[in-house]
């Protein structure tokens, strides 16, 4: 999953992309520089194209 204009600390490294494999999670600090609703969402075309993401809102 990407957060579009994000970056999140997972395993002690900052990213905006985290890489999972089928049946993963991971846990993943995010602390938003500014507030706005944002999109995260799969970067396998056909995961996008069924749904695989959403917007969430950070309020100031
Ligand atoms: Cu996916």
């Amino acid at each position: 999953m990407r957060e579009t204009g994000q970056t999140v600390v997972a395993n002690m490294m900052r990213t905006d992309t985290v890489n999972l494999g089928s049946m993963m999670i991971m846990v993943a600090d995010m602390i938003p520089p500014s507030a706005g609703t944002w999109l995260c969402h799969c970067h396998v075309n056909n995961h996008f194209e069924g749904g695989m993401y959403a917007r969430f809102t950070v309020t100031p």
